[in-house]
């Protein structure tokens, strides 16, 4: 998959270079080209941005830069599948809409900054506008950093263990259940008996009686209680399970 980001903070990208993402790019999984909007102005200041129409406080990203950069990636890539406009107006990004991002081979991203971005940039370049959430950051990178994230994850390969995607609590609508290493007592807080039992019916119970009770105490946006079965029903009825 090609994803090519425009910003006018190209230094900002080094953490798509490190940990998955990194190793995903040296093994030629993921090809990620980061584009200076600054180069892609005419002027002798090399201006990205200029005062409102109408009046107001603050800075309003130009259109043409943003235009001629899209141009510069469509000689290099031909047509991307989506162009993407990071803004607070977008729809929030989903475990379901990252997964459907990464079905496509080409994602242009465009970062966003100051008070806004000309409006043109949105109708007549943007096929999709997306938020990572409902709170005030300061520009478009590190949502352009978490897109590409979430959506790498899907892309064959990336992650080493193809299961562990699947099984990933938002795919199911349920939070995971506690992990532990050893040692089996650390500052006295010990590790729940059943999992050193050695009975694998009674720890993939255990687990699932987690992960149901979790979700239910902390996120009961999540569970979707049609598709819970009559063992799940069960789970969540037994009083005994203490949950956090
Ligand atoms: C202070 C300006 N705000 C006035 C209502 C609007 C505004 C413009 C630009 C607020 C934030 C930003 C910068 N944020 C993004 O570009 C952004 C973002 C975010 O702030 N939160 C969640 N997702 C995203 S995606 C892009």
């Amino acid at each position: 998959m090609r994803v090519d980001i425009v910003t006018i903070f190209p230094e900002a990208f080094t953490p798509l270079q490190v940990s998955m993402i990194g190793r995903a790019r040296e093994r030629g999984l993921l090809d990620v080209h980061i584009w200076d909007l600054r180069d892609f102005t005419t002027d002798r200041h090399r201006q990205v941005d200029d005062a409102p129409y109408g009046g107001g406080a603050g800075m309003v990203m130009k259109p043409e830069p943003f235009f001629a950069a899209v141009d510069a990636i469509r000689a290099e890539a031909g047509e991307p599948a989506h162009i993407i406009l990071t803004s607070p107006q977008g729809a929030r990004l989903t475990h379901a809409l990252a997964e459907e991002m990464a079905g496509k081979n080409h994602l242009v991203l465009l970062c966003g900054h100051y008070e806004g971005i000309d409006e043109r940039v949105r109708e007549g370049l943007a096929t999709d506008e997306i938020s990572i959430g409902d709170y005030v950051l300061t520009g478009g990178e590190l949502p352009a950093m978490v897109i590409v994230d979430a959506v790498a994850r899907f892309v064959p390969g990336v992650v080493g263990d193809a299961a562990s995607v699947e099984a990933d609590s938002f795919a199911e609508g349920l939070l995971d259940y506690p992990h532990y290493t050893r040692p089996p007592e650390f500052r006295g807080m010990t590790v729940p008996e059943v999992l050193l039992s050695g009975n694998h019916e009674a720890i993939r119970r255990w687990r699932r009686a987690q992960r149901l009770r979790r979700t239910l105490r902390r996120r009961p946006d999540l569970l979707k209680h049609e598709a819970l079965s009559d063992e799940d029903r069960r789970l969540l009825d037994v009083p005994d399970l203490d949950v956090d």
